[in-house]
């Protein structure tokens, strides 16, 4: 009955009204903000977690990687490594204060936590800045105690009082009220791994053999140009992505500084190694012009197998930020080309299995490059933010017109 959600300043499920005119549900007083954090459960303590402490991080890590989100049935946990953690938690803006723990007083154990970082994206046009929720997490023997409602209030007064008063998250839970709702394919890249540790089928008219055949890939990649992304490429991939994602409902809106972490870890920190990097980008460089026609990327979480098999972990690349600047009659198959191209590359890097949502302009390539719908369904939601539900599942209808559509943020 949504006891706790009821009370925010979210759009409620049995909402009627004008939604035509978006904007902040709720108009927050100052004053009326709480300047200490709220009392939390006896034996317990309010902490923050820095990620760039190497201690501190690991504690995250460890909290994560026992009790953080696992697919219904439990075969698989999500694993986000340290270094994903920092990247993660480190964007331009990041404030130590908006990664919030949950210390066992005596102990000093790390049991809960709730991260923000700030960011900017626009909403039907409209610039709005918005403090992106990530990685809520409670140890399971503190579950069902009303915490997560505690954190959220803790989080959201933090953010009140450095002047943010929306915010956008994801979650595989329904809350009230999803503003888009996508659902995960995987296309896989070790078919006969994922089928030993129990994530993909034999379908019974197949076999092993078919179904390895089915998923071969070419060994290096096939579009003319493409190479890894370099530093200097960060104007023209900041200008592309910002022409290409502005047709969405809902986009970001990066600064070069926000492109050049989200998209460099890499060159930023040299000294880790390709096996812990957490984010690849390419670049499309047209062999005449020199010009930078296409970009994509996606990053790395492992997820732990967690039935009996013979692999402990499967990595899995996730489709991150991509752009072109080719026509709408043409992007459909430039699309297939550039995507399937970022399959043999994650390939290459010894990846599992290749995620996607469905949104942005992925309905134009999902099918032919054999990604397989899965169970998962990830709900978008803003805070303090009335808005139409993007058009979404079937909004590349929209490609044709000059009207935008869909959801284009991509949240790790
Ligand atoms: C969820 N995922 O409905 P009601 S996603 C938000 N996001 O409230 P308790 C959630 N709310 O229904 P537990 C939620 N899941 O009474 C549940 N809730 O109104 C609501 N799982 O609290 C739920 N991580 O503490 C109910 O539940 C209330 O002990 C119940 O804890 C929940 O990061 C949880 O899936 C999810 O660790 C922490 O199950 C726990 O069960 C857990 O009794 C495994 O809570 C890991 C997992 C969630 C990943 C994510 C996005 C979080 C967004 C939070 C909302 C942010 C709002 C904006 C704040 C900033 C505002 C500004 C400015
Ligand atoms: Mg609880």
């Amino acid at each position: 009955s949504y006891k706790f959600w009821k009370t925010q300043p979210v759009p409620q499920f049995n909402e009627e009204g004008d939604k035509s005119r978006g904007g902040a549900i709720r108009m927050i007083n100052l004053d009326e903000v709480p300047k200490d954090p709220y009392p939390l459960l006896d034996g317990f303590e309010w902490a923050t977690i820095d990620p760039e402490n190497e201690t501190e991080v690991g504690e995250l890590y460890e909290l994560l990687s026992k009790h953080y989100v696992e697919d219904d049935d439990s075969t698989f946990r999500l694993t986000y490594s340290p270094v994903f953690l920092r990247w993660a938690l480190t964007s331009p803006g990041w404030q130590k204060q908006w990664h919030i723990g949950v210390r066992a007083s005596t102990s000093q154990k790390l049991v809960a936590f709730i991260s923000g970082v700030p960011a900017n994206i626009s909403i039907h046009a409209q610039t709005v800045k918005v403090i992106e929720i990530n990685f809520l997490c409670i140890h399971k023997r503190l579950r069902s105690k009303r915490l997560a409602p505690l954190l959220i209030r803790e989080i959201t007064r933090r953010c009140y009082l450095q002047g943010i008063y929306q915010a956008i998250y994801t979650a595989a839970a329904v809350l009230p009220t999803p503003v888009a709702s996508c659902r995960y394919y995987h296309r896989p890249l070790n078919w006969l791994k994922l089928y030993e540790t129990g994530f993909s089928h034999l379908p019974a008219n197949s076999t092993k053999a078919r179904q390895i055949a089915k998923y071969h890939l070419p060994s290096t990649t096939q579009t003319p140009g493409l190479r890894p992304m370099q530093a200097d490429d960060l104007g023209a991939v900041h200008e592309l992505l910002e022409r290409y994602l502005q047709r969405f409902d809902i986009s970001p809106t990066f600064s070069i500084d926000e492109l050049r972490h989200w998209l460099f870890l890499e060159a930023d920190r040299p000294k880790e190694g390709a096996s812990k990097r957490v984010v690849w980008a390419f670049v499309v460089e047209h062999p005449e012009t020199q010009e930078i026609t296409d970009v994509v990327s996606f990053y790395a979480i492992e997820s732990a197998a967690l039935s009996h098999s013979q692999h402990n972990v499967i990595r899995t690349a996730y489709l991150y930020y991509y752009a072109s600047t080719e026509s709408t009659q043409n992007l459909q198959q430039r699309l297939q080309g550039l995507i399937n191209d970022a399959l043999i590359s994650a390939k290459k890097a010894q990846f599992d299995v290749f995620n996607a949502l469905r949104l942005q302009d992925n309905d134009l390539f999902l099918e032919k490059l054999r990604f397989g719908r899965g169970d998962g369904q990830l709900n978008y939601y803003l805070f303090n933010y009335r808005v139409n539900p993007v058009a979404n599942e079937n909004h590349s209808d929209c490609l044709d017109s000059q009207r935008p559509g869909g959801m284009g943020v991509i949240m790790l």
